[in-house]
């Protein structure tokens, strides 16, 4: 009876939106990821300390999905003695809250040698990370990013032509164990501000890449590398005349940070999984939690390099700013660049115009 009231319209409208239903299914894939956390030693700022690894890596490694596709993680706690979760930092769970990853709140803690498998959907694209949720280890180092893309056949609303991710966090050089008791001691023991900044895992401590310049006033000495140390600078690889996304989150547990690229404006297009509506900026802030998407197009020199530089804001800084070279293809790879960092905005300077009109 049903099928013979059904117009031919009704019927074409139908069998439309079965079909796009099933194409959505179809192109969607389950994205399987085995993780044993654990702690383990690294050399964050270059100084050797234990840092929590996700299959001996840190920071974690990065999740790569396309809007729709069901991220499935087989996590096991590696951990002797000390409980473990993970926290999807801005997936929605929608019909999946046992997957959220916050202790004692969604879900139980995973206990030592046990696996516990995340499953949820990622239905939205943009820039996201997870980190852990339980005590202090997202201080500690697990973290890492999630990247979600536009479905398959979808477009951006926005044009380029290659990507890099920018992981930042802070670092202390106290274990989070003692962290911990110094901060529940009472009267409460300040930890003091983070050692380094960290992007992509990597600062250098007690030396300064741009020691030539010495324009924040530092004093440090150079750098020294002799090869590809764990704590060297990141170095992002460009060809001129090309237009870059640059991902960026911030997953400190203390800093408010600020980012700026020498000599490149940025279009700020996405924050935190929204599109924006685009506005150009010279630098932009970034605090705890956060993640946004610019573009900046590769129109300076092209035998040039130059600094990213990444400094502290809203508290007065202890903490030397991070460095990472945005590097010309068409220059050799050992030059460092000519000109100085770009000055981040002072810590407390919050009428300096950020955006540009
Ligand atoms: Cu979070």
């Amino acid at each position: 009876m049903a099928l013979i009231r059904l117009t031919p319209i009704c019927l074409l409208v139908y069998l439309c939106c079965f079909g796009l239903f099933v194409s959505t299914v179809l192109g969607a894939k389950a994205r399987h990821f085995k993780w044993e956390v654990e702690y383990m030693y690294g050399a964050p700022d270059c100084l050797e300390n234990v840092v929590m690894g996700i299959n001996g890596q840190f920071p974690g490694p990065t999740i790569k999905a396309r809007a729709g596709d069901t991220v499935v993680v087989h996590l096991t706690n590696k951990l002797h003695t000390e409980g473990v979760v993970i926290h999807w930092h801005g997936i929605r769970q929608l019909g999946t809250p046992w997957a959220d990853g916050t202790a004692s709140i969604s879900q139980c803690a995973i206990n030592p040698r046990e696996t516990f498998v995340d499953k949820f959907k990622v239905d939205k694209a943009g820039t996201y990370f997870y980190h852990g949720h339980y005590g202090m280890q997202r201080s500690a180092g697990l973290y890492g990013l999630l990247i979600v893309d536009v479905e398959e056949g979808k477009k951006e609303p926005f044009q380029y032509d290659g990507e890099f991710n920018l992981l930042l966090s802070d670092w202390w050089h106290k274990g989070v164990h003692e962290q911990e008791v110094d901060l529940s001691a009472n009267p409460m023991r300040w930890i003091g501000e983070p050692q380094s900044l960290l992007v992509n895992g990597r600062g250098q401590f007690n030396c300064s890449l741009a020691a030539m310049h010495n324009s924040n006033g530092s004093g440090l000495p150079e750098c020294k590398f002799r090869g590809n140390e764990r704590c060297a600078p990141n170095i992002l690889h460009v060809m001129p005349n090309k237009t870059y996304r640059l991902r960026v989150a911030s997953t400190t547990a203390l800093a408010s940070l600020n980012l700026a690229i020498g000599n490149h404006k940025m279009l700020m297009v996405e924050g935190d999984g929204n599109y924006l509506e685009p506005f150009w900026v010279n630098d932009f802030d970034i605090y705890s939690g956060e993640t946004y998407s610019v573009l900046f197009r590769t129109d300076q020199h092209p035998t040039d390099n130059y600094w990213i530089s990444v400094g502290v804001r809203g508290r007065e800084p202890r903490t030397p700013q991070a460095l990472a070279i945005l590097h010309y293809q068409t220059t050799t790879a050992s030059k460092l660049p000519t000109l100085a960092p770009p000055d981040t905005p002072l810590w407390n300077d919050y009428s300096r115009k950020q955006i540009i009109f």
